[in-house]
């Protein structure tokens, strides 16, 4: 079974996961045959050119042209084009991989989410991050009850490529384009991070605290620098969090973290121990287990850790690509086996209903509940 892909969406996204397309066949030989039938995108130069990059047979500028054409469409645009080609993709019966945030805004999500439940088509939501071998394992570790109750989660994604006020206006630094700013790019991920590692210990985010700040209101939106836009979302926010279970969490983002390029960082703490775990050390895990003295640094390169079998001999370390790779291969089972796929539609709605809650607290200067 050969499944028909069209891809919304070219540049960086768009790359990732053609990217990962293209590894499937030599590394997940049992993984679904794909054709890459067609990329979509508006601008019709700079489409061809990418097509042969990304090595797509077809191109076209009407999304609404490609989904009778498809089985799957992978909605990888800017996130003001997540919720109509998703929506009508699944009303159409083929099946959606969109990147996070599930949308702008908590309404779109739930548009999104309810279009998949009513769909037999599958839907998924792109957190690579679940996907690292040393998160998986540090979930199964938190699962197994070897950290004991678990008392606090601290997730922080720090980045510094709007420390220059120079640095150009992009789709992400508008409210009517991207929703927010920190908080929807990166604090997505820091919330899916926590929901994935406690999910079945700790239960959903119940109350949040939050406050987003904007540092530079307005940025050139080109190298002349003679006309500008301004920025209507946050560039950092920080955020309390109390889970279900009483578990703790503090929460940041920020695109002003100067020293910091892909900060993606989560640490747990239990009452017999904890882990700690940092994108910039990708295949690391730091572990505290009962009578250690303090944290000890364990690789995640072994055989029987998730995924390495498929690429290299322990010690041979992987990196960020992988991530789409792993998530490509599950996602593309789900679809041809007709199986659920998580993180899932109403996954990606359970992180915008707390995105949407620590705006609501920033807002109003008070605790919110998740509504
Ligand atoms: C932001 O720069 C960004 O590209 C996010 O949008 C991605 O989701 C993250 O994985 C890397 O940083």
């Amino acid at each position: 079974m050969t499944l028909d892909i069209g891809v919304l969406g070219y540049r960086f996204m768009g790359k990732a996961h053609a990217n990962a397309l293209a590894r499937l066949p030599m590394f997940f030989p049992d993984a679904p045959e794909v054709n890459r039938h067609v990329l979509i995108g508006r601008d019709e130069a700079a489409l061809e050119s990418a097509a042969d990059q990304l090595g797509f047979a077809n191109t076209t500028t009407e999304w609404a042209d490609a989904i009778p054409e498809v089985d799957v469409l992978y909605n990888l645009g800017p996130n003001h084009v997540h919720v109509e080609p998703s929506v009508a993709a699944l009303d159409a019966g083929v099946s959606v991989f969109c990147e996070k945030p599930l949308a702008p805004t908590l309404s779109g999500a739930e548009r999104m989410a309810d279009a998949a439940s009513e769909s037999d088509a599958i839907a998924g939501i792109a957190f690579n991050y679940r996907y690292l071998p040393a998160v998986q394992y540090a979930r199964k570790r938190i699962t197994n009850g070897d950290l004991g109750e678990i008392r606090h989660v601290r997730a922080k994604y720090l980045q510094d490529w709007l420390v220059d006020p120079d640095a150009q206006w992009s789709w992400r630094l508008s409210e009517e384009l991207a929703g927010s700013g920190s908080l929807g790019d990166l604090g997505a991920h820091s919330i899916d991070l926590a929901r994935f590692l406690l999910g079945d210990v700790a239960g959903e985010i119940e109350r949040v605290s939050g406050q987003l700040r904007t540092f530079v209101d307005e940025r050139p939106v080109d190298d002349e620098g003679d006309e500008t836009r301004p920025v209507t979302v946050d560039d950092a926010y920080s955020a309390q969090v109390t889970f279900a279970s009483g578990t703790t969490g503090t929460f940041e983002a920020s695109r002003f973290a100067t020293g910091h390029k892909n900060d993606n960082t989560i640490e747990i703490n239990g009452s017999a121990g904890s882990l700690r775990f940092s994108l910039e050390r990708l295949n690391e895990l730091e572990l505290l287990e009962p009578g250690d003295r303090g944290y000890q640094t364990i690789m995640i390169t072994e055989p029987d850790d998730p995924y390495i079998d498929h690429w290299w001999p322990p010690g041979h370390a992987i990196g960020w690509e992988h991530t789409f790779v792993h998530e490509n291969y599950e996602f593309l089972n789900a679809v041809r086996n007709d199986a659920p796929y998580t993180p899932s539609f109403a996954d990606g709605l359970s992180v915008q209903r707390v995105l949407d809650a620590i705006e609501r607290s920033d807002e109003r200067g008070e605790w919110v509940g998740i509504e």
